[in-house]
């Protein structure tokens, strides 16, 4: 096979005239259609003169050409490096350098404010808008559908995603072909996916749920994505009654279940609910039940590893676990300082081995190292507990990390650009329960002696230079962090103090 990935996903519907996309206003876009659009988009990248290996980093709206773009990278070899929408230019800058990326395409509307970024990184940048118009649609509307596939190894890469650090510095993963096709062929048999299925995605596609476990477990299925721009509840509302399954992160079904149209009979059609990227709470798991019959079924994954356990198909779908390691995944329960492999019950650091594991961080390779044991055991920093069925419950986290509504934020990084405002003397930024994003940030100031820190110039300034989802969206001041006698702040006391501020703005 030239091209194992994109064959077995994609080659297969070259002439395949079913729907793949059903888009909004009614429009659709076949298989066939879908890949003659890949193809163009693969003779621009040729003609541009990328080669397999090079990265293309995009930030561009959710869309079909989006979509076509990623695919075109599967086929030309060429390593897909998505980059979330909510980035600002300040964040931006860090991926395309780290990255070395030889093209960087992104909306039309940015192009002024990311034009000094791509050269300073010498890299070419072209454009792509929502609308699916652009320097980059210009060009492959001018190009053939027939595209030559190089050929290309289960061990080349697919795909480069950022992931953050504990550190405050972002790593890249390596996703290798063998990762991204084991984990889509894994989940088809799985979840049962089939050409039958209508599968509802209002996930981002910059993430490797929107991304892979959607998109890739469908086309593989053969199956039709309802490609949503993005989550609107009424939207999602009005087109469950065409779908057969759904994937979502909880904040998806919380706000389905505050709605009252979303109902037994709006549902009783579905195959399947599917729920994953963050804890999905066991008083959701049954709320849900209650309200339309079905058993969400929960998931657990990373970028570095996509998906590794689920809840069964058939069988009990264990509310507030995540269920069995997925065939040919292995998970292991163990010693966070020692690393042996802890007696059945016990609660410690999940490792996952299996052939989703990444290849490792993107010219780190300290910390793949430390992260990436050399028998193959990736160091998740999720703490865990396997049960006596052998259901995999996700406890808590080792790492300093906060989830907001699926997107993962690490306090370090926050907290690095606290540190450094006016009248601040240090900062510690924690999560707090939330009731619409699971967990959102809260920030700890400690102000500089004699001086009150201006907390609207510092919130500006944090929209000015971090994304949206990652702002404080509670602030508070103490004369001094609670530390240990080590020195190290004790977040744990500050997460059972400010455990009540978003509980208490919503009532
Ligand atoms: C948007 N905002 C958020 C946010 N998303 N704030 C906190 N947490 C979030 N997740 C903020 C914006 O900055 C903006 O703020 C305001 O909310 C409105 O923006 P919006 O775009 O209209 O938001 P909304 O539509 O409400 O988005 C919420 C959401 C979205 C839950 C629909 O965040 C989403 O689609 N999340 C999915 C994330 C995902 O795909 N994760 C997968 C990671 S892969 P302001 O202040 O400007 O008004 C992974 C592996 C695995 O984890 O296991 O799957
Ligand atoms: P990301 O780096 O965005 O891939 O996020 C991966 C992290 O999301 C994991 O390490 C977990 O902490 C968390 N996660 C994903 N799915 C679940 C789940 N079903 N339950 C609990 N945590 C989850």
């Amino acid at each position: 096979m030239a091209n194992p990935l994109c064959d077995t996903l994609f080659g297969q519907h070259a002439e395949n005239d079913a729907v793949f996309l059903r888009l909004p206003k009614g429009r659709t876009q076949s298989y066939r259609a879908f890949l003659a659009e890949a193809a163009r988009y693969a003779n621009v990248l040729t003609a541009q003169g990328l080669k397999p290996g090079d990265r293309l980093a995009v930030h561009v709206a959710k869309s079909p050409e989006a979509l076509a773009l990623y695919v075109a990278c599967l086929r030309a070899g060429v390593v897909f490096l998505p980059l979330n929408t909510a980035y600002t230019p300040a964040e931006l800058d860090y991926f395309i350098a780290d990255s070395g990326a030889a093209l960087f395409v992104c909306d039309p509307d940015d192009v002024a404010a990311l034009t000094p970024i791509a050269a300073s990184a010498g890299c070419a940048l072209e454009t792509l808008g929502a609308d699916g118009s652009g320097t980059l649609a210009d060009r492959a509307a001018a190009q053939e559908t027939e595209f030559v596939t190089p050929a290309r190894g289960l061990d080349d890469l697919a795909a480069l995603l950022y992931t953050s650090g504990t550190t405050g510095r972002s790593k890249g993963a390596m996703l290798t072909q063998q990762n991204l096709l084991s984990n889509a062929q894994a989940l088809v048999e799985a979840w049962r996916f089939t050409s039958d299925d209508v599968l509802l995605h209002a996930l981002p596609v910059f993430h490797a749920h929107g991304l892979f476990v959607a998109t890739n477990t469908l086309a593989l299925a053969g199956g039709a994505l309802i490609f949503l721009p993005k989550f609107e509840t009424d939207t999602v509302i009005q087109r469950l009654p065409e779908a057969t399954a759904m994937m979502g992160v909880p904040t998806f079904y919380t706000r389905l279940l505050d709605t009252p149209e979303f109902t037994r009979d709006l549902v009783g059609h579905m195959r399947l609910f599917i729920s994953g990227s963050a804890p999905l709470l066991a008083e959701t798991h049954e709320r849900f039940e209650a309200r339309t019959g079905h058993r969400i079924l929960e998931r657990y994954g990373m970028t570095e590893t996509s998906m590794n356990t689920s809840n069964p198909y058939e069988g009990e779908r264990r509310a507030g676990t995540v269920g069995f390691p997925l065939p040919g995944v292995e998970a292991k329960v163990c010693d966070p300082e020692t690393g042996a492999t802890l007696p059945q019950g016990e609660i410690g650091v999940l490792e996952v081995r299996g052939p989703n594991v990444f290849k490792g961080y993107w010219q780190m390779p300290e910390k793949t190292a430390a992260e990436l044991r050399e028998d193959g055991f990736f160091i998740t920093g999720d703490m865990a507990r396997i049960d006596a069925d052998g259901y995999v419950h996700i406890v808590g986290r080792g790492k300093d990390l906060i989830i907001s509504g699926g997107y993962n934020i690490y306090p370090k990084e926050i907290e690095i650009f606290l540190d450094d405002q006016p009248g601040v003397l240090e900062s510690a930024v924690i999560g707090a329960p939330h009731p619409d994003f699971g967990e959102s940030v809260v920030a700890i100031l400690v102000p500089e002696p004699g001086t009150t820190p201006d907390l609207a110039a510092i919130e500006a300034a944090a929209r000015q230079d971090l994304a949206g989802f990652k702002l404080p969206r509670h602030f508070a001041l103490l004369d001094a962090l609670p530390r240990n006698t080590m020195g190290k702040v004790q977040k744990n006391l500050l997460r059972d103090d400010f455990a009540d501020v978003f509980r208490a703005q919503a009532s």
